[in-house]
């Protein structure tokens, strides 16, 4: 169950409970765990969360898993069974995808009932890169893996067969490094021949994607990705080095980057949903006005804007940390709408309220996209 639709009941019956989070969640995810804790019950975390902060979750005698859980599950359903659940339980080396069991999508579909129309689909783990705000690498390393394609047709068509929409939300799915773009321009030519031979039903909502990998997409890739049925991208911006000039420092040449980038998705019929990034440490009080400027010569019709958050183990927390930057530890502020840290060239309160200024007067303009994809379409993700 999802317990940010339907409010969980710590007195709920069952032999073992495994609750899965990542940071904004952690604080109610924690919340529960002791709650069922207090109840007798068994109790297992796992996630991004546990496995970068086990020691935030351990305690009450709550079992936390760091990394991967499939290695170590058997191991950890035979210790529920005999009552005897370890402290931490850490699964050495990466699962094979290649023997990932099809996942219960039906439950993950009644948990929903009807409320949310989008759903995230993983089609690799890890990541080459090491961006600093990026919690990814830390977590799941620096090799990808993928899921094999036959699992990955199967996830997007059993969605789309119930009328919901896909959206590959990483960014990763186009880089040009350990074979990742050859890999999913082959499940694109398969989507394309299954959708127009076949009639299959695959239905997107969007595909993550970065401005540097945007400008070095072949033609023939655009062309696949549009005829594959995808119409947005997901441009996640200000953790790439041309997106932190441009708004960050306030490059011209960097902007004028970033523009061409969404210009060429616009030839071929694709539009950006763009996530606007502020508060690194080389943002001044500018950047508020240079990301705005951004939508509006881009012609960007749907965006969200963020507040950079040092999640914890990543690098920009090793290094906000060092600096005595960050002044609240409250989990749940953590999910790129607050300020938890002091800024390096402006103030808190400048973050804070350039960051709603951005909403407000991008929604001033474009109210009507807000309505139609956040309410009648069901598409409220976060
Ligand atoms: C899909 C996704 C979403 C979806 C979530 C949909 C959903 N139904 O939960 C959406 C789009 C809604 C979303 C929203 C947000 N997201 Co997001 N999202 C992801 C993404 C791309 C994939 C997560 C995923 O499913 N991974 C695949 C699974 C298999 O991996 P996993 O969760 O780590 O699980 C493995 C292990 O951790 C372990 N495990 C996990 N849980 C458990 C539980 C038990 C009991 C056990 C034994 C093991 C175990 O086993 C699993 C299999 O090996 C990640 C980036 C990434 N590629 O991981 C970002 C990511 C998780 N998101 C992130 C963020 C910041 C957000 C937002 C705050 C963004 C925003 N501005 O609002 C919101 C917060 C939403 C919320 N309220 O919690 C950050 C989290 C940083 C952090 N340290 O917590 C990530 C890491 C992105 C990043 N690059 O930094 N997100
Ligand atoms: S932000 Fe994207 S490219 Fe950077 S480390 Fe994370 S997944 Fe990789």
């Amino acid at each position: 169950m999802d317990d940010r639709l339907s409010r969980f009941d710590p007195g709920m019956e069952g032999d073992l409970f495994a609750l899965s989070f990542f940071t904004p969640a952690a604080t109610r995810g924690l919340e529960i765990a002791r709650a069922l804790r207090a109840e007798g019950k068994q109790v297992v975390v796992g996630g991004i969360f546990p496995s970068l902060m086990p020691e935030e979750c351990e305690g009450d005698g709550v079992a936390v898993v760091v990394g991967e859980g499939e290695p170590v599950w058997g191991q950890i359903l035979e210790d529920a069974e005999a009552g005897r659940l370890r402290a931490r339980y850490r699964a050495a080396g990466h699962y094979d995808l290649g023997g990932a069991p099809f996942p219960r999508l039906d439950l993950y579909l009644e948990a929903h009932r009807g409320l949310v129309d989008d759903y995230p689909v993983q089609h690799s783990l890890g990541c080459p890169f090491g961006c600093g705000a990026c919690a990814l690498p830390c977590v799941m390393g620096r090799q990808m893996r993928f899921y094999p394609e036959e699992w990955v047709l199967r996830v997007l068509r059993t969605f789309g067969e119930q009328e919901k929409l896909c959206s590959f939300t990483e960014d990763s799915a186009l880089l040009m490094a350990q074979g990742a773009r050859i890999r999913f321009r082959k499940l694109l030519r398969r989507i394309i021949r299954e959708r127009e031979e076949e009639g299959a039903a695959y239905r997107f909502s969007y595909l993550g994607a970065s401005v540097p990998v945007l400008l070095s997409l072949e033609e023939e890739t655009l062309r696949e990705i549009r005829r594959a049925g995808i119409r947005r991208f997901y441009l996640v911006c200000g953790f790439d080095p041309i997106t932190q000039d441009a708004f960050g420092r306030g490059i011209a040449g960097a902007l004028e980057k970033a523009l061409a980038a969404v210009e060429r998705c616009r030839d071929h019929d694709i539009l950006a949903y763009t996530s606007l990034l502020a508060g690194n440490p080389w943002d001044d009080a500018g950047v508020f006005d240079r990301c705005l400027e951004f939508t509006e010569r881009g012609g960007i019709d749907l965006a969200e804007f963020v507040i950079a958050t040092p999640y914890p183990g990543t690098p920009l927390w090793g290094q906000l940390e060092a600096e005595g930057r960050i002044f609240d530890r409250t989990w749940k502020h953590y999910n790129d709408a607050n300020v938890v840290f002091r800024p390096h060239r402006m103030t808190e309160r400048e973050l804070r309220d350039g960051y709603l200024r951005m909403w407000r007067e991008f929604y001033g303009r474009h109210a009507e996209v807000a309505v139609e994809t956040d309410i009648i379409r069901n598409r409220v993700q976060f």
